[in-house]
């Protein structure tokens, strides 16, 4: 009865750990770089981007045309262009949620010149195959921004947009670093 109380209190709170909150840092240094450029997601985790420098955007595309806003079976999401002012207090952030991690979910730049320059990114693609540089590698070859639609099956994550102050990305990593040192004191309990 005891332990499993214990077990059910720790099962939740790795649980809480397992759906993180990833931040993917968008053009730092002045660079047209995702950083990082590829992830693996659980479903449930929030997927934040922060454009902290030049004018860039986030927008689904397909592996097949990785430079070309998805538009069936549904519209891809995008960001939409997110300048930013140097030196501004705030910087402009955008979320999603994966809601289906076996989904490979692909993503560029919509600013002109810059997928083809390889700004792209991509959420659990596969390790052969599809592969996040197979998909880079394409973006690159497109040469240029191209204009044509894309399809594939894909499921569209939902989005969110907000201007995000600095100090409210700081909180909200230090509330992950909380949550894993509860994690550890109970897995202390179970040793
Ligand atoms: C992730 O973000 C969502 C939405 O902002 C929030 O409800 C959830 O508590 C966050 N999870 C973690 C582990 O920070
Ligand atoms: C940006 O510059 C910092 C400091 O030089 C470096 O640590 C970081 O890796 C750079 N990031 C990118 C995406 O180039
Ligand atoms: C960002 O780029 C878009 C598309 O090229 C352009 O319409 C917009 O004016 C740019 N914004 C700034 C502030 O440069
Ligand atoms: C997740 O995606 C896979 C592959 O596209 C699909 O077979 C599966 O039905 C999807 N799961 C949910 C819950 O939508
Ligand atoms: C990202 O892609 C590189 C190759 O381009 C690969 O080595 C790495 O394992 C990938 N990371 C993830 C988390 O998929
Ligand atoms: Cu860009």
């Amino acid at each position: 009865m005891h332990f499993f109380a214990v077990a059910t209190a720790a099962a939740s709170l790795f649980s809480v750990v397992y759906a993180q909150n990833q931040t993917v840092v968008v053009g730092a240094n002045g660079t047209t770089t995702y950083s990082p450029s590829n992830i693996t997601a659980n479903v449930g985790d929030v997927i934040t981007f922060q454009f902290v420098a030049g004018n860039h955007t986030v927008t689904q595309s397909t592996f097949a045309s990785p430079c070309a806003q998805m538009l069936t079976p549904t519209t891809g999401i995008t960001s939409g262009f997110q300048p930013v002012t140097s030196g501004a207090a705030q910087v402009p952030s955008f979320s999603f949620t994966v809601n289906n991690a076996t989904t490979p979910l692909w993503f560029f730049c919509e600013h002109v010149g810059h997928c083809a320059k390889g700004m792209v990114f991509s959420v659990n693609a596969p390790a052969t195959g599809k592969t996040f540089a197979a998909f880079q590698a394409a973006a690159i070859a497109t040469g240029a921004d191209a204009s044509a639609s894309a399809s594939g099956a894909s499921s569209a994550p939902s989005s969110s947009s907000s201007t995000t102050p600095s100090s409210a990305l700081i909180s909200r990593s230090s509330s992950v670093g909380l949550l894993a040192v509860a994690a550890g004191l109970v897995a202390g309990l179970l040793l």
